[in-house]
């Protein structure tokens, strides 16, 4: 019997995916479940989060010193409750916790996998209706099966995981994630309250024209950087251009479009934060996944993200990601710093 199916949704997919696997367990597969679960409560509050009280500043600061807006300690609450309840995830670590956390209990000691998350980037746009967004990173333990995860699990370089991805709350609410096989986007359809394939296989241009950056820490970048800006500012028409500046100040939604239209995003250092701004674990190493496997580059300016072994669960780094040809001439820039 043919059956024509128009959408696929996102448990679809990952069923799907595993059928081609005959020995997969399925635990991959029932941990975006739960990641689209969460994504999809989460997507409930922040769309009425104009009309009731959770909006705004909690009073308290989080372990970046940062204030936490209301809905970044519910969203955290929400994948801490879904994963500690499901079968797949042996612990976790976000941006809003000082530390990990290993579940440990008989279930989850048994789990391949632990998630970091941020919860809820570019918070600092909730209260004037801009974009905002959830970003994972999944890693498969390292530490023994049977016993509560340990930092060791969190601290693996970039290029050990196993998929990655991002909720973007925008004009529709849209996941996407990427193993090594590939990149793919799934838009909430509200009517039946599933994640659906809308964007298979993605693939950045290689080129693009738009580059995004904090235009106003322009005289606390290096030399390599300005540079570069300077170069997309003079692009003609001859040389591909020209190039549009485009920066919302939520990553999430920045990147987004790059990634779909093609172009560069970068959260370079700064005098005043020497070491960058985002989170390698959580922020960096995510989208740098993603965008490798889509066709794109990411680098700290001397190093792939990638292959940075990191050394503390918060620790930050410079960033830089996009499309493979802007990289490059990027990387070429960046050459004048060294
Ligand atoms: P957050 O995790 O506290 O929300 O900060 C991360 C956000 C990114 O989404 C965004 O690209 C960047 O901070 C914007 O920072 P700035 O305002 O310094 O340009
Ligand atoms: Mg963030």
């Amino acid at each position: 019997m043919i059956i024509n199916r128009r959408v696929q949704t996102l448990d679809e997919f990952t069923i799907q995916q595993m059928r081609d696997f005959p020995h997969a367990t399925g635990e991959l597969a029932g941990l975006l479940r739960d990641i689209g679960l969460s994504a999809k409560r989460i997507n409930v509050e922040v769309n009425k989060a104009g009309l009731v009280d959770i909006l705004g500043d909690a009073g308290t600061i989080n372990v970046q010193g940062e204030d936490v807006k209301k809905l970044d300690i519910y969203a955290n609450n929400q994948f801490m409750g879904v994963l500690k309840h499901g079968i797949s995830c042996a612990g976790i670590a976000s941006e809003e916790l000082d530390d990990f956390i290993a579940f440990d209990d008989p279930v989850s000691n048994n789990s391949k996998y632990v998630c970091l998350f941020d919860p809820l980037d570019g918070s600092g746009n909730i209260d004037v209706n801009v974009s905002i967004g959830t970003i994972f990173s999944v890693y498969r333990r390292i530490t023994a099966l049977g016993t509560p995860a340990t930092i060791d699990d969190f601290l693996q370089p970039g290029i050990k995981q196993i998929a990655a991805g991002y909720v973007v709350y925008g004009s529709s609410t849209m996941l996407v994630y990427a193993t090594r096989r590939g990149v793919n986007g799934f838009t909430l359809d509200p009517s039946i309250g599933e994640f659906t394939m809308s964007h298979s296989n993605i693939q950045c241009p290689p080129t693009g024209r738009i580059y995004s950056v904090n235009h106003g820490n322009y005289f606390q970048y290096s030399k390599g950087v300005q540079q570069y800006i300077q170069r997309c500012q003079q692009k003609t028409k001859a040389d591909g251009g020209p190039y549009t500046q485009r920066y919302i100040g939520s990553m999430v939604a920045d990147v987004h479009r790059n990634l779909i239209k093609g172009g560069i995003f970068m959260y370079p250092s700064t005098i005043d934060k020497p070491k960058g701004k985002l989170r390698l674990l959580y922020e960096c190493n995510p989208f740098a996944f993603i965008m490798e496997v889509a066709g794109g580059n990411a680098t700290n300016g001397t190093k792939r993200i990638l292959d940075v072994e990191p050394t503390e669960l918060h620790q930050r780094s410079s960033f830089f990601v996009g499309s493979k040809n802007m990289m490059e001439e990027l990387e070429e820039c960046l050459n004048l710093d060294l």
